[in-house]
């Protein structure tokens, strides 16, 4: 069994509390205290519920000692595949309060990856809800359940049939355990990943906490504010960047968005007076031109995060004027470090830079390929570490060796030039990624599905700019006899149970691949020409 770890040196623990910035804070302090300072007030909006923070605590705290009671203990963790309805927020803090971790799945993720995370970190339990977005789960968890022998309980928001209905977990939270060192493993969270399956992100109290209290405030949230949770709520952005718990920590509202489109978000921000939501690039797009024909009253939004991939200057420039709000960039990662341009900056910064760290004990360091430094305004690989960067991931060895250096410094696969005052500006990555609309997907990962196929002989996928996602993803398919139709492959690709967002959005066959004289070409140099050939068609 591998225990998630602390995984910060001592001696950087100790600066990073006598900053600070790590105050021992951890998340079942931080639920008891905004229910006794912010009770009365609205914690959470989702359809028709509201609950205020008195009540969402209270039943955190009932749920918590539920699932002690079930014969969970401290330290164990639980898979959270949830949508954006409160009892997600529930549970969340359920499991805070009760020292179990939780581990974030996507709603997207099918029994592929859903099976890895779960293998990954020794999972005992599984919280999904009865269905989400005319998906059934609880078929899903039957047959996880039945072949993987760690999963013990699967509990279900709704209708729980042979499950364990959530509601049905009601335990007395007296009998709840004393808090966690605020310096251990507070929840995992997932990676985008570059190379092969996603890996798991061992995130501290100390650390996460730090994050989101700073986050809160440079997006200047008051009690009096209005968090719009319109992507998953389980993303990092979404959760910290101030997101929902960033919003909770200031005594904020959350209002859910069941979906990210215009007409479903438009309504909440004008009926539960939003005054700030976060978007991925191509749906600040979609909103700034629904908003010209739609013209909806977005008088109480006086901001627009817009992160997760690259946002083009010109489409930044467009905000204010479609949205009436300002914009705030925000470049973050799950591993940790989080850029945002702060609000007030001038507008060249807020539409030509992706901002600046938040903690001035972020380290960062931008290098060329042999990783010498190289000066400001010259793009290198950014590599990263301080007070809220992980240090290793979790139970994966052959990830940590190539993703950190020998002092710990996390190897972020981005391209950047830092600017006066800090600012990055991304240029792009190095890393064999494809960032469709800020769905991280790993080349390798569905390289490898498609050599699974009986008539692939040998396949490459890559990222191709895409005017509405920012990039799609092409596969180079080299068929073992005559190609079978892209259709027949995308629709074996979907048996095969993964996230439909990886399924290739492009099949090109090829007869073969390029090699050199002394043998075959790496994977990454053959992705880097054929991404090139398609730049010289297009
Ligand atoms: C966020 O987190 P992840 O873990 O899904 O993805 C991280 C990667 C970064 O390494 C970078 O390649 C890309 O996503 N990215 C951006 C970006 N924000 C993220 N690339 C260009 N411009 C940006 N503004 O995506 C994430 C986590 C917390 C806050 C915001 C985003």
């Amino acid at each position: 069994m591998n225990h998630p770890v602390q995984p910060f040196p001592a001696d950087r623990a100790a600066r990073y509390r006598a900053a600070g910035h790590w105050r021992g804070e951890t998340f079942p302090a931080l639920l008891r205290r905004v229910a006794d300072e912010d009770g009365d007030r609205i914690a959470v909006v989702g359809g028709t519920t509201r609950w205020s923070y008195a009540e969402m605590a209270a039943r955190a705290h009932r749920t918590a000692a539920g699932l002690l009671a079930m014969g969970l203990h401290p330290g164990d963790r639980v898979l959270v595949q949830m949508p954006n309805i409160p009892e997600t927020l529930q549970v969340v803090w359920a499991l805070f309060a009760a020292g179990l971790l939780p581990v974030y799945a996507l709603p997207a993720h099918r029994r592929t990856e859903v099976a890895h995370f779960l293998t990954r970190s020794d999972a005992r339990a599984y919280v999904i809800p009865d269905r989400a977005d005319g998906f059934d789960y609880r078929p899903l968890a039957r047959d996880l359940r039945a072949n993987l022998s760690g999963l013990e309980h699967v509990i279900v928001v709704g209708e729980a049939e042979e499950f364990i209905a959530l509601d049905a977990l009601n335990g007395d939270p007296a009998t709840l355990p004393a808090d966690p060192d605020p310096q251990s493993v507070a929840f995992l969270q997932i990676s985008g990943g570059s190379t092969g399956l996603s890996k798991l992100i061992p995130r501290t109290h100390d650390d996460y906490i730090y994050s989101l209290r700073e986050s809160a405030r440079i997006c200047g949230l008051t009690p009096d504010s209005r968090y719009l949770a319109a992507l998953p709520v389980a993303h990092n952005f979404t959760m910290s960047s101030p997101g929902w718990l960033g919003a909770q920590y200031a005594g904020a509202t959350v209002v859910l968005a069941p979906r990210p489109a215009p007409d479903v978000c438009f309504r909440l921000i004008r009926d539960e007076g939003v005054t700030i939501a976060a978007l991925v690039p191509p749906l600040a797009m979609l909103w700034i031109d629904a908003a010209r024909i739609m013209k909806p009253d977005l008088s109480s939004l006086a901001v627009l995060q817009v992160g997760g991939a690259k946002f083009p200057s010109e489409a930044a420039k467009r905000v204010r004027p479609a949205l009436g709000c300002e914009v705030q960039q925000v470049f973050g990662m799950a591993e940790g470090l989080v850029n945002y341009t702060r609000l007030g900056d001038p507008d060249d910064i807020v539409t030509g830079t992706q901002g600046r760290p938040i903690s001035p004990d972020d380290e960062v360091m931008i290098t060329d390929d042999a990783g010498h430094p190289v000066p400001d305004g010259t793009p290198g690989n950014l590599l990263t570490r301080g007070p809220y960067t992980i240090n290793a991931y979790h139970n994966d060895a052959a990830a940590n060796a190539r993703s950190f250096t020998a002092d710990g410094f996390y190897r972020t696969g981005d391209i950047v030039v830092r600017g006066p005052g800090g600012y990055l500006t991304v240029q792009g990555r190095a890393t064999d990624h494809i960032n469709r609309a800020g769905e991280k997907i790993s080349a390798e990962e569905i390289e490898d599905h498609l050599l699974a196929h009986p008539a692939v002989f040998d396949a490459v996928v890559v990222s191709v700019p895409d005017p509405a996602l920012g990039e799609r993803s092409c596969a180079f398919v080299q068929p073992r006899g005559e190609a079978p139709k892209p259709t027949a492959i995308r629709r074996w690709m979907a048996e095969r149970e993964i996230a439909a967002f990886k399924i290739p959005d492009e099949i090109r066959f090829v007869d073969g691949f390029a090699t050199t004289a002394v043998g075959k070409i790496s994977r990454k140099e053959l992705r880097a020409r054929l991404r090139a050939s398609i730049e010289e068609l297009s």
